[in-house]
């Protein structure tokens, strides 16, 4: 499977990459990596992205990306990170062959080639694909797969790091990266809008259901008074986790009157299936969706979900 799809790559004349919206750093190592990887093949690539975070520009590629389509059908759209066709429908990409990697379990398999593992990081399943092809996996596209894997991990706290995950960082230690570089730029390292939109969070998170549960919000007066950029609310929804004795943790952020909720969870309840009772979807610890209920609904809506995995 993993050889049929550089074979596949091989024989196109050109080629679109997509990744899910609001990408992060798995969706834009993943994309870039991929971007390089097909670039080194010397066959034309489009690397399509809407926007992303200023903490990536550490990947000089990702200049050369666009950010819609052109009008012409690709001969293949790659899906990387990305666990819905409705992307798909979306995306207003014309391609005669879709290929799907990624590593959600709520995938729905939506391509012509479909590899779906379980992962870390989308980014690892890619280092496999690219060492079984013999793709030069230099320092550049090292960086990228090392910043999925970091990302996606937490910084290696998430329990998904399996042993793998350090064979795959010691190799991409030898093709160069600087990783302690770059784990402090892209997890450890809050802008001045991030730190504010965090105290913001901080202040208003609430501990319920005996502790079990952490609650907060940001809206978009709050992100508007700190000037806050695409990517500033990450990592919030990480702090109600750091809690001792917190199981799952909500954050909301509104963005365009609407809510984007993501649920992270410790141990026994896996947020996947309450991200998909809400039409999202995600990982067993880490889930999402968009919601465009009333804020204190939408919280009694999900705690009432929560309550039924506690
Ligand atoms: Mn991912």
């Amino acid at each position: 499977m993993y050889k049929e799809v550089f074979s596949k790559i091989k024989g196109a004349q050109n080629i679109a990459i997509i990744t899910h919206e609001s990408p992060d750093g798995d969706a834009i190592g993943s994309s870039s990596a991929m971007y390089m990887a097909i670039k080194q093949l010397n066959i034309n690539a489009d690397l399509i992205i809407k926007e992303y975070s200023n903490v990536f520009n550490i990947i000089p590629v990702l200049k050369e990306s666009i950010t819609e389509p052109r009008d012409i059908i690709y001969d293949i759209c790659i899906y990387v990170d990305c666990s819905n066709s409705r992307r798909v429908n979306e995306s207003n990409i014309k391609s005669k062959y879709i290929i799907n990697i990624d590593h959600h379990i709520s995938n729905e398999e939506f391509g012509d080639i479909n590899i779906v593992e379980t992962s870390p990081s989308c980014t690892q399943i890619l280092y496999k694909i690219f060492k079984d092809n013999n793709i030069n996996i230099d320092r550049e596209i090292a960086t990228s797969i090392a910043i999925g894997i970091i990302t996606d991990t937490n910084g290696f706290r998430n329990s998904t790091t399996n042993k793998d995950t350090f064979l795959v960082v010691a190799d991409l230690i030898d093709c160069g990266i600087n990783l302690s570089d770059i784990y402090v730029k892209v997890l450890y390292t809050n802008s001045i809008p991030q730190y504010e939109l965090r105290k913001i969070a901080m202040n208003r998170l609430e501990l319920l259901e005996n502790n079990k549960v952490a609650f907060t919000y940001i809206t978009s007066i709050d992100k508007e008074k700190v000037h806050a950029g695409l990517g500033d609310h990450e990592g919030i929804a990480d702090i109600g986790r750091s809690i001792e004795g917190v199981e799952v943790s909500i954050f909301i952020h509104e963005v365009d009157n609407i809510y984007k909720v993501s649920l992270r969870s410790n141990n026994y309840v896996d947020v996947s299936k309450i991200g998909l009772k809400f039409n999202g979807g995600g990982h067993k610890n880490a889930a999402g969706f968009v919601s465009e209920l009333e804020l204190n609904e939408l919280k009694n809506k999900i705690l009432e979900e929560i309550r039924k995995e506690l």
